[in-house]
């Protein structure tokens, strides 16, 4: 049988690329020079695309591949597919789930930790050999802190779990109550206003979009601390950036923003704010999971007629 062509729209890493390329015709549309030149020349025999978890996929694209099959992202989140677009041409679109789910909860209580604790100013502290000149500074205890989770999906549940051991407590908002331990608050701002931290872990796309906004950021106060290991796209930056200059909250840990790898100038100097690269699922374990389950899942749809990890809202 003759291997099916499939299309690349992200850099993929090696573990990834290789095991793809042995099965697929790969199209590496991410490194095209000319990428309407390669829509035009193979647009037509596509049945597969590759995408990473942030890369936004334009309908425009998925126009010029007529017998795409299947988007199988490598990563959890799929808020740059076009879902609606994807169901109404029977489009299969796949992720990877539960894989990278603890290292992921490992980046917020460490963002909870850094901030809380102070471990990225204090480490700075002992390298500029202040110590030999005064002793640290005090920092924040964490155990009875409240942590306010916004979104309890795997990766939130697995957050509780993480700082409920650390002694610290846990309430959550989300589109629905669950069946679950923790305090239920309906809306964010008041979660906010009586989080210590509030740690966002729900998807992006557009019904999240800014979510975290001036008012959410005021609710949460100069007692506060905003976490996000989710995605930038749901926090807006611009008051962002204006609440931690302005003391509105009292710092911020972050692995994600609205323009990665871009991030706001200003906070690059600030020291109420720890800055991670998007590392939530940057471990090899892991990230061999996820180009595994990748994999399976277009191997699957091509050779059985089913993915393992549809999406949701198109099962
Ligand atoms: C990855 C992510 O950085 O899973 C996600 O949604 O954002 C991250 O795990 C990304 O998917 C790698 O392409």
């Amino acid at each position: 049988m003759s291997q099916p062509d499939i299309v690349i729209t992200a850099p993929l890493p090696p573990f990834l690329r290789d095991p793809l390329a042995a099965d697929y015709r790969c199209h590496d549309y991410h490194a095209a020079a000319d990428k309407p030149g390669l829509l035009a020349a193979e647009g037509a025999r596509i049945r597969g695309l590759v995408q990473g978890g942030g890369t936004a996929t334009p309908t425009a694209l998925l126009d010029a591949l007529p017998k795409l099959e299947i988007i199988s992202v490598f990563g959890v989140g799929y808020d740059g597919v076009p879902v609606d677009y994807c169901r109404s041409r029977g489009i299969k679109v796949s992720n990877t789930p539960d894989v990278l789910t603890d290292d992921v909860a490992d980046v917020a209580v460490g963002l909870i930790m850094m901030t809380g604790r102070g471990f990225v100013r204090l480490n700075r502290f002992v390298r500029a050999g202040e110590w030999e000149r005064r002793g640290p500074e005090l920092t924040t205890r964490l155990a009875g802190k409240r942590v306010g989770i916004l979104g309890l999906g795997r990766i939130g549940k697995a957050i509780a779990t993480r700082v409920r051991a650390l002694g610290m407590e846990v309430a959550y908002t989300g589109r629905n109550r669950q069946d679950v331990a923790y305090r239920f608050v309906p809306d964010l701002v008041s979660l906010a206003a009586e989080s210590d931290f509030l740690v966002v872990a729900s998807p992006g796309g557009d019904a999240t979009r800014n979510m975290v906004d001036a008012g959410v950021l005021a609710a949460l106060g100069s007692k506060g601390t905003l976490i996000n290991i989710a995605r930038g796209s749901i926090v807006d930056e611009v008051a962002l950036v204006a609440a931690l200059q302005k003391g509105t909250i009292n710092g911020a840990g972050l692995d994600v923003f609205a323009d990665e790898p871009h991030i706001p100038a200003a906070m690059l100097t600030m020291d109420n704010v720890v800055l991670l690269p998007h590392v939530g699922s940057a471990t090899r374990e892991t990230r061999q999971a996820m180009g595994d389950l990748c994999k399976a899942n277009l191997d699957a749809w091509f050779t059985k007629g089913h993915v393992l990890t549809l999406i949701p809202e198109l099962a």
